[in-house]
């Protein structure tokens, strides 16, 4: 029945949204782990819980213009989707890159509407974006584009509606300009955005908070199955914050770093990527460049490999943290071949469905990354709260925090794979979790 019920809905999604895979998969990899939740409460099909939830609340879509360094007119799209607000606020970062598409904001939306809840937190899911490739652009041109991507965005977004912070190609930098032109439009010094700067109501902590927030969860996985993250050699990949937020707490807890990657190859150092290596990883990226094969030339005794993931490397453990769909199932075989047994996801959306199940059939235990990933968006919203209470947080609280809502997390993702039946299943686990809790406050609220 339950089964039935979940097919007609992942067809509803295609039939819907046609061509749009990555909403597809998403959709598809949860409300597939929901069959035993649905079996138990079947209230839950009763109150159309699914049809509602694979529909966005809002999706808007619109125009972005402006004029490069050469005097030319560019024009871009731009995006939000607000996607289910039943538990707080929508929340989510907006990612700048040329492949920007509806597709991609809704899966990445779709996917945190259950990470936000697994926080714990009173945030509701949203993402947003645009095609707009920073890559190789000036400053100037980045301002530009950030003031008028926020001149239609401003309408739409506010401190009690919907909180947008950054993603890929969106950081410190444009985080600043989109702020500055929200404030010059409505008069208002507000919490609107997060990842601020730190002197203006951002949240020291934040930075860091995705990376280190995903080792923390890896270190319960491992813990859990008996293993010291003292005794690992890890890969991972991408160069950008997240990954140097996981650089930096790996080295921290002892564990062993050889390998990051970029869309040009990855680097792999066997005497171990830490101290000044990581942070060289700020200057790659402040490059604005998008290559890592400058490391290579800076630090002897480390080689970079063009045109491969690093999954080839021999590790005991794999956070891949560069961007969707990098472990493909080729990728799943060369990592079991490889003798690995843990995989812990940084990246929204990291693996296909087709490789987390070869993972997983292969006794590999996988961290989902709307778990692992997590504590970005929790630094987040605990910005939020310093925003509101016009206060400033030591970075030692929220540190503290951090640790505390990802240890918080790996337990709801392993009581409901087991309360269902999964056993210690975190990506089903973790669904679950995501999901009671929406589902049930989308009840409360009636038909809306
Ligand atoms: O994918 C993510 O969770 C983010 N890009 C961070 C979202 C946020 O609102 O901090």
């Amino acid at each position: 029945m339950s089964k039935q019920y979940v097919e007609k809905c992942i067809e509803l999604t295609k039939k819907n949204y046609p061509g749009e895979t990555e909403f597809h998969q998403t959709v598809e990899e949860v409300l597939t782990s929901l069959i035993p939740v649905l079996e138990q409460h079947p209230e839950y099909e009763k109150h159309a819980i699914l049809e509602r939830l694979i529909e966005p609340e809002r999706f808007v879509s619109f125009r972005v213009v402006w004029v490069d360094d050469a005097g030319k007119v560019r024009v871009n799209k731009g995006y939000r989707c607000q996607f289910n607000s039943a538990i707080g606020p929508y929340k989510g970062g907006l990612r700048f890159a040329p492949n920007v598409s509806p597709s991609i904001i809704k899966f990445l939306g779709f996917e945190q509407i259950f990470k936000n809840s697994l926080t714990g937190l009173p945030i509701g899911g949203g993402k947003g974006g645009s095609n707009f490739d920073p890559v190789g652009k000036s400053d100037a041109e980045i301002m530009r584009f950030c003031q008028a991507f926020m001149t239609e965005l401003y309408r739409h977004i506010g401190p009690e509606t919907d909180v947008p912070a950054g993603d890929l190609g969106v950081g410190a930098k444009e985080v600043g300009y989109l702020y500055g032109q929200y404030k010059r439009i409505v008069n208002r010094f507000e919490g609107v955005l997060t990842g601020k700067g730190l002197d203006w109501g951002g949240l020291n902590g934040r930075t860091e908070a995705t990376g280190y927030g995903i080792v923390y969860y890896a270190n319960e996985m491992l813990k859990h199955c008996g293993k010291d993250i003292k005794d690992m050699t890890v890969a991972i990949s991408g160069f950008g914050n997240v990954s140097w937020g996981t650089a930096l707490k790996l080295n921290e807890l002892g564990a062993k770093l050889v390998t990051i990657s970029g869309p040009d190859g990855y680097i792999y150092d066997e005497n171990g990527i830490s101290g000044e290596k990581v942070d060289f990883m700020k200057e790659l990226r402040a490059s604005g460049k998008n290559i890592c094969a400058p490391y290579a030339d800076k630090f002897p005794g480390s080689k970079f490999v063009a045109g491969k993931k690093p999954w080839e490397v021999k590790a005991d453990l794999y956070i891949p943290c560069a961007t969707q769909n990098e472990i493909l199932i080729d990728d799943a075989k060369t990592i079991v071949s490889n003798g690995c047994k843990y995989v812990c996801e940084g990246s929204n959306m990291s693996s296909t469905n087709e490789a987390i199940k070869y993972l997983q059939d292969s006794d590999v235990v996988v961290g989902p990354s709307k778990a692992a990933n997590a504590g970005g968006v929790a630094c987040s919203c605990i910005e939020m709260g310093q925003n509101s209470g016009k206060t400033v947080f030591a970075p030692s609280d929220v540190h503290a925090q951090l640790e505390n809502i990802m240890v918080g997390i790996h337990n709801s993702c392993q009581t409901a794979a087991e309360q269902y039946g999964f056993g210690y299943n975190l990506v089903a686990g973790a669904n679950i979790a995501g999901f009671v809790k929406v589902a049930n406050a989308m009840m409360e609220q009636g038909y809306v």
